[in-house]
């Protein structure tokens, strides 16, 4: 059976990259699979949080998935602490996991910064949460966007350890899933930083609750370069910014870069980013309005996450009484 697991972190500021390089392909993949889509709270503690905003946001991204076209009917949508096989697996899988994986992790080296040494336990061990979460449920495929990539390996890494430490074959090997265009959005500010939550400017990011004039004023004040826009893949090379915006309409517009390279090519960045602007506000702006009515009914989204919750529970717990049973645990 394929199952597929993913999620997001609610960390406030959701952003095009997160609907690009994540929520949009989980609408097409239900189709096909069957799917867990999570709401990432414990991830997001390895940060520091405000409560009251990190209970806001976790209905925020619920009320996103739902605008984006999620369906709770079809798929399991829940927050993470709310099932406990997550923290109880990261214990076991940690005790499979060498430090030297751990170390070649280049999101724990970004966000430790220079004082890796006031840097929390929870940020290090931040992959075997993520390999928990897949494997808690046998994932088969998880959908991520490139910044993910190596902790996924990791996630395979961790899961064959195991399956060769017991000499069974009970964890798949979880294929990454990247899809279209904008696998990695850049910020609007610098085409070689990834567009993310905690980046200080806003105007790095468009944010999917982002007003109209918001958006065409970000998209206005996105850097480029002085060239007008190319007529082939290759000159794209060392213009990240172009190769962004590019990008993102290619994504948007479920059209292929080749062909928009060509559809804009000659065009200077002001005419293109007016049609970029209308593009992103016409894809964007139904799902923010969306969004906005979900979020008037907190108890409904609250349903949606304890229904979601007792699904995963019952699949998570199976699993992990048979990995409990595997190490000679004693279950009584
Ligand atoms: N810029 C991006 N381009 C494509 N995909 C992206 N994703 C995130 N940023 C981009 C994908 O979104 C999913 C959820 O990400 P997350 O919120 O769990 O964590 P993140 O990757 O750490 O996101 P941010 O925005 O970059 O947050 P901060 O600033 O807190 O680090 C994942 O599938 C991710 O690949």
């Amino acid at each position: 059976m394929n199952r597929i697991f993913s999620g997001v972190q609610p960390t406030g500021n959701l952003h095009l990259g997160n609907y690009l390089g994540a929520i949009k392909n989980w609408v097409s993949l239900q189709k096909d699979f069957e799917c867990i889509f999570c709401i990432v709270d414990l991830h997001a503690i390895t940060i520091k949080q405000d409560p009251k905003e990190l209970e806001s946001n976790t209905l925020e991204v619920t009320a996103a998935y739902l605008a984006s076209g999620i369906d709770s009917k079809k798929t399991i949508i829940f927050n993470q602490s709310s099932v406990s096989s997550h923290s109880e697996l990261t214990w076991l899988l940690s005790c499979f996991t060498p430090l030297g994986w751990l170390n070649r992790m280049t999101q724990f080296k970004e966000k430790a910064g220079k004082k890796k040494d006031n840097a929390v336990l929870g940020l290090y061990s931040y992959p075997v949460l993520m390999a928990s979460d897949i494997l808690a449920y046998k994932a088969t495929h998880v959908p991520v966007g490139e910044d993910q990539k190596q902790h996924l390996e990791l996630s395979r890494d961790i899961a064959g350890a195991f399956n060769k430490a017991y000499n069974v074959e009970f964890f798949p090997l979880p294929e990454p899933q990247i899809f279209g265009q904008a696998t990695r959005v850049m910020s609007l500010r610098n085409g070689l930083n990834k567009m993310s939550k905690s980046d200080e400017s806003d105007y790095s990011r468009i944010n999917i609750t982002d007003t109209k004039d918001l958006i065409n004023l970000k998209i206005q004040k996105a850097k480029t370069d002085p060239h007008p826009l190319p007529s082939k893949k290759d000159e794209l090379t060392n213009r990240p910014e172009a190769a962004n915006l590019l990008g993102i309409y290619s994504a948007l517009n479920n059209k292929k870069l080749e062909d928009v390279i060509a559809e804009m090519a000659g065009k200077d960045f002001s005419s293109f980013k007016k049609i970029l602007g209308d593009l992103v506000i016409s894809k964007i702006e139904p799902i923010s309005k969306k969004m906005n009515d979900y979020l008037k009914n907190k108890d409904y989204l609250k349903k949606i996450l304890k229904e979601g919750s007792e699904k995963a529970n019952k699949i998570s717990n199976e699993n992990l009484l048979e990995i409990k049973k595997i190490i000679g645990l004693l279950i009584i």
